[in-house]
């Protein structure tokens, strides 16, 4: 894959506050990381936090993450979380909600924050697609005010699918909702979730004992994205 995105990639993100990029995985990698969920899940049955494990700290850093993360939120980008599991896809509704972490702010005074998804296994045939409200990103929320809406999908929402390897990269801000499918087709994605530098991130404040873990086992230049951005 190409290292970076396009400047109009990168501009349509910024306005719509989601990126598609269908197939963008390797197969190589997809594999891995179906196999990896499938044995995380069984050992760690419910677990979605997927850090310290080694397989996922090298995916983090591969070319296939960093220069999407570097191009959407510069050289001083650290990594927030890392979360994923595989579900049966009729099991997995999740409702309406937003993920940005820390005070309501508006928009331009925001430290940037970004979910980079990926799905391994796709989101096709029977397996439930990601659905999100495009520019919801711009509003001034609570992260649990748009749950009012359950799991609903009204006309203008955005339904998302894809082949295996699929990566949609959302502003954190963003509204987002995995409905129910009725398939029960195993359902594989990862959400490695970034931002700008240090700032008010109380949540990465909570999973800084892990995110240091994982420093300590990396040489300097790939530890500075699990630390804190302050020590360089
Ligand atoms: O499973 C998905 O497609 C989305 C998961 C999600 O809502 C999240 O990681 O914030």
């Amino acid at each position: 894959m190409s290292s970076s995105l396009k400047s109009s990639q990168v501009a349509f993100l910024k306005s719509e506050g989601y990126l598609v990029l269908d197939r963008r995985l390797p197969p190589e990698w997809a594999q891995r990381l179906r196999e990896r969920l499938l044995a995380f899940a069984v050992r760690w049955p419910g677990r979605k936090q997927l850090l310290p494990d080694e397989v996922f700290v090298e995916f983090i850093l591969s070319k296939e993450v960093l220069p999407l993360a570097r191009a959407v939120l510069g050289e001083k980008c650290l990594v927030h979380h890392a979360n994923g599991r595989v579900a049966a896809s009729n099991s997995c509704a999740k409702v309406w909600h937003h993920d940005r972490d820390g005070r309501v702010l508006p928009y331009a005074d925001r430290a940037a924050m970004y979910h980079f998804m990926f799905y391994p296994g796709g989101l096709d045939g029977g397996v439930a697609p990601l659905v999100l409200k495009a520019r919801t990103h711009l509003l001034e929320v609570p992260r649990n005010v748009p749950a009012v809406l359950g799991t609903s999908i009204s006309t203008d929402d955005v339904v998302l699918t894809g082949s295996p390897g699929l990566v949609i990269i959302l502003d954190s801000a963003v509204w987002h909702m995995r409905p129910a499918a009725s398939s029960a087709v195993p359902r594989f994605d990862l959400n490695v979730s970034f931002v700008e530098g240090p700032g008010d991130w109380p949540e990465r404040q909570a999973l800084a004992p892990v995110l240091s873990e994982v420093a300590r086992g990396l040489g300097r230049s790939s530890a500075r994205y699990f630390g804190d951005g302050r020590s360089e």
